[in-house]
């Protein structure tokens, strides 16, 4: 059993604009509905985890909103507001910050010319791995270092070469077991992890979330799901089709904490 225990996530409902959110996937328009459908069953597991959810009303005016974790690090110790490196992005935190205030007395914040999408920051213990990407600036990564370290957490950047942010292709699921896919795998930065590969055609399974000693895995991916199960976890299947078709999954959906 792992000592991190969460207890809250704060999540934003899918607006109708959605259908116009920044997307690579080429795999057509998400289906507002049935994305509102897959949103509740999401909140729904994260509720199955033990946390207490806070649901923030859409937001029209930012087509991406509902991808609510790349606008805040949310750490043990501080609150970090950060500016998406997307321009069609920046803004969004408005409307998430009160929140925030409700949990957090340290917050802190990013400033420009930095920009930094918590896509790409990943957690482990009092280490975060920072990508640096196309959202993510070396700017960006250095505030975040500057601001972590006087909470004495420390990080590590990782240059991303194809994936759109780190945790697209990478999660991890504490005792030291970190899931794995793609330009990662080769990279001497996760050695010393367990690492549990995905392979090539299931990649999209790599953003998954660690949630108090269970792990919700996107719907469809068998073999991803029985190598995480075979490392010891529960797991939950949420289907998250909708948000695929617009780069993201999983822990964008959320911030957790
Ligand atoms: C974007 O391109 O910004 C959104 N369509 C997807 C963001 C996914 N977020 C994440 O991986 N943390």
């Amino acid at each position: 059993m792992n000592e991190l225990r969460f207890k809250n996530a704060v999540v934003r409902k899918p607006c109708k604009n959605m259908v116009k959110g920044l997307t690579t996937a080429k795999l057509g328009k998400p289906d507002f509905e049935l994305a509102c459908e897959q949103h509740e069953n999401y909140i729904k597991a994260l509720k199955t985890c033990g946390l207490k959810v806070d649901i923030l009303d859409a937001n029209e005016d930012f087509p991406d909103s509902t991808f609510i974790e790349d606008v805040a690090l949310l750490t043990p110790h501080c609150a970090i507001i950060t500016i998406p490196g997307a321009p069609s992005r920046k803004g969004e935190v408005d409307g998430v910050i009160k929140t925030i205030e409700k949990y957090y007395r340290n917050i802190e914040f990013i400033q420009e010319p930095a920009t930094v999408e918590p896509g790409d920051i990943m957690m482990v213990g009092d280490h975060y791995y920072i990508g640096l990407s196309a959202r993510t600036n070396l700017e960006g990564a250095q505030q975040m270092k500057k601001i972590l370290n006087k909470y004495h957490l420390e990080t590590t950047n990782v240059e991303l070469y194809e994936m759109l942010h780190l945790k697209t292709g990478l999660a991890y699921l504490e005792n030291n077991n970190l899931v794995a896919t793609g330009e990662f795998l080769s990279s001497h930065v996760f050695k010393k992890f367990n690492i549990i590969e995905i392979e090539e055609k299931e990649s999209y399974a790599a953003n998954c979330i660690w949630i108090n000693d269970k792990v919700i895995v996107p719907k469809g991916y068998p073999n991803a799901k029985l190598m995480i199960e075979n490392s010891g976890y529960r797991t939950l299947e949420v289907d998250v089709s909708e948000f695929k078709k617009l780069d993201g999954g999983l822990s964008c959906l959320s911030l957790r904490f």
